[in-house]
């Protein structure tokens, strides 16, 4: 048997850094993920996939770092020597990004730069993976988006992953890196963030429905998005790093629904009328906003012949489901006198 590949993601306790290790760790990869320090635990999303390193069969290990921390990067390659790097790590919120523009940039445009600069001058070839976003799109200039269609960013955070997508574009064209760029439409899960729109709403609508919580308070219903299954996502982040060459791919859905529609979604399957539990609130509209994002998955699905598997019904309903069951939970642990409100953000 050969020697395991090995991995090194940032971002490991998000969303995708759960699937993508998921999916890496049943393809047999020695998984390394870099975490923040915080003074409470954020690894929430993986814990069952580690246990104790000491203990056999483990292939997960977990490293401190930063994107903002350019030497990090470096010891980190040094120490740990992988075959491919998944930049997944980032503030990821675009509203947040709005008032936190410069820290915005500091990790998700600089922290590219810095793992970049950091390959080039480790001395081995190691394959980069970039996690870009379709909001770089944001004022469309055309529908569907596709590789070919020129950016237009809104937002601090559209802004950053701009200079991310074109360094490593850069250090492609320049050094002879193994870069790849993956224009990733939204994309959500049971694992989605809370204060992102999509999980947003499957919290409020399972909790609304077993009386935990009475309004569910958002800013514009009217943006469309082109939603697809964060499982589904993953699998091309991989299948990028295992082509002949590097190169740039949007992967989406091409289909699109307005947040409207996705509140018609999950409260529908609750039976529940949202329109008797929404309100406005201004506090969630952005300075400038994205009205309508619409992937063409093409070049995808043709060459790495990925395909989308979960349908924009099947994810409402598969994070409908799963926050009722979080929501069955808060509802034994509320009648039992614990407090389980949470303040909402953004
Ligand atoms: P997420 O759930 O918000 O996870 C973000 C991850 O980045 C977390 O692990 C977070 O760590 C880490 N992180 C934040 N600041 C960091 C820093 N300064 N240094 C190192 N790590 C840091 O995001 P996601 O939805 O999984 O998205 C993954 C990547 O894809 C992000 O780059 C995002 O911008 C991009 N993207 C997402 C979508 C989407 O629809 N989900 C679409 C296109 C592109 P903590 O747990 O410590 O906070
Ligand atoms: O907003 C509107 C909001 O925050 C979607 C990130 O993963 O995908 C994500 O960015 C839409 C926007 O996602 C609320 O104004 C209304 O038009 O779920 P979201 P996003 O901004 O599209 C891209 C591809 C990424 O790369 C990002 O990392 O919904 N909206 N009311 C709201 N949004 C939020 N968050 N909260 C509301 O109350």
């Amino acid at each position: 048997m050969g020697k395991a590949k090995r991995a090194l993601l940032t971002g490991i306790t998000g969303q995708d850094g759960s699937y993508l290790s998921e999916l890496l760790l049943k393809k047999g990869y020695e998984v390394h993920g870099v975490i923040r320090r915080s003074s409470t635990f954020g690894t929430d999303r993986i814990e069952h996939l580690y246990r104790d390193p000491h203990e056999s069969g483990t292939r997960l290990f977990l490293h401190y770092g930063d994107l903002t921390d350019g030497n990090n990067a470096a010891a980190l390659l040094q120490e740990i020597q992988p075959d491919e790097i998944y930049n997944l790590g980032a503030q990821s919120h675009v509203g947040v990004s709005f008032i936190n523009p410069v820290y915005t940039v500091e990790v998700d445009a600089l922290g590219v730069l810095h793992l970049l600069e950091a390959i080039r001058h480790c001395g081995r070839p190691v394959k980069f993976y970039q996690a870009s976003s379709s909001e770089m799109y944001g004022k469309v200039v055309e529908t569907p988006q596709t590789e070919k269609t020129p950016f237009h960013p809104r937002s601090p955070y559209g802004c950053a992953k701009v200079y991310g997508f074109w360094q490593t574009v850069n250090y492609r064209e320049a050094y002879g890196l193994f870069a790849c760029n993956g224009i990733l439409f939204n994309h959500e899960s049971p694992r989605r963030g809370e204060t992102f729109v999509s999980r947003k709403i499957t919290r409020a609508a399972t909790r609304i429905k077993l009386g935990l919580q009475k309004k569910l308070y958002l800013g514009n219903l009217d943006a469309r998005r082109d939603w697809g299954f964060a499982g589904d996502y993953v699998e091309a982040m991989w299948l990028m790093l295992q082509q002949k060459k590097p190169g740039d791919y949007v992967i989406a859905t091409g289909q699109t629904h307005s947040v409207r529609e996705l509140l018609d979604e999950a409260f529908g399957l609750l039976k529940l009328d949202w329109k008797k539990h929404v309100e406005q609130d201004d506090r969630y509209l952005r300075p400038a906003e994205v009205d309508l994002l619409l992937g063409d998955a093409s070049h995808a699905r043709k060459t790495l012949k990925w395909k989308p598997k979960v349908t924009f019904k099947k994810l409402v309903k598969m994070m409908v489901e799963a926050d009722l069951k979080l929501a069955e939970q808060e509802k034994i642990l509320h009648q039992a006198g614990h407090r389980v409100h949470k303040t909402e953000y953004e």
